[in-house]
């Protein structure tokens, strides 16, 4: 197995983390997203959305999309368990899962149409795409009222999805890290928040 990574951006990081959870070690494969390596041709057979983090598996197959291939190397390696162990626990990692990516998201639609570097690629994908100003505004918006929906469920559970740590809980670690970019300082005027990153961020497998 080979991950198709880039040490900076947010969605490769979940899957970094997910896999020092795991305690599991699968190279990594670097396609430089400030040099636009994802658009190559090469690059483009591997995943045609051109997003990062794709796993190759051992018979070849391709995995894009951060969830799916957490799940997969979950179904190989179920402990720990990252994705809930009842049903109910599942549903409710996968909804916080969901819902935290909508931080990235968020924070994504901020920076992606200010920043200089993101000109004629505001949007991930092959297509050329302009940045909308408006957007920013809006972007800072959604990622106030995330944090403040993050805030409340943090108030009453220790983990994101509730008792356990979980993928939930990976991926708003990237969409805390990654919100800095544009400023958000959430988890300064978010007390529950901050306890919560304080204790994820002390995780062996959070420096992946
Ligand atoms: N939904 C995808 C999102 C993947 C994604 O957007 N990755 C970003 C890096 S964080 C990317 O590859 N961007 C390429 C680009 O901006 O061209 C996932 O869950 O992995």
């Amino acid at each position: 197995m080979r991950l198709f990574d880039y040490n900076r951006a947010p969605n490769p990081r979940r899957v970094r983390v997910f896999i020092a959870e795991k305690g599991l070690e699968i190279p990594l494969i670097k396609v430089d997203l400030m040099r636009m390596q994802q658009l190559s041709p090469e690059f483009r057979q591997i995943n045609p959305g051109a997003t990062l983090p794709v796993l190759e598996t051992d018979d070849g197959t391709y995995i894009s999309e951060s969830l799916a291939i957490c799940h997969y190397l979950e179904t190989l390696h179920p402990e720990p368990a990252l994705l809930g162990s009842s049903p109910i626990e599942k549903a409710k990692v996968i909804m916080w899962n969901n819902i935290a990516e909508q931080g990235i998201d968020a924070a994504a639609e901020v920076l992606r149409n200010v920043s200089p570097g993101f000109r004629g690629h505001a949007l991930p994908g092959p297509a050329p795409t302009e940045q909308i100003p408006a957007l920013v505004q809006r972007g800072e918006v959604r990622v106030i009222q995330f944090f403040d929906r993050i805030e409340q469920q943090l108030a009453s559970n220790a983990y994101l999805a509730g008792d356990n740590f979980s993928f939930a809980d990976i991926t708003l670690m990237a969409a805390t890290e990654f919100a800095d970019w544009v400023e958000t300082h959430a988890y300064a005027t978010r007390p529950a928040l901050q306890r919560w990153y304080t204790e994820v961020t002390a995780r062996p497998a959070a420096n992946a």
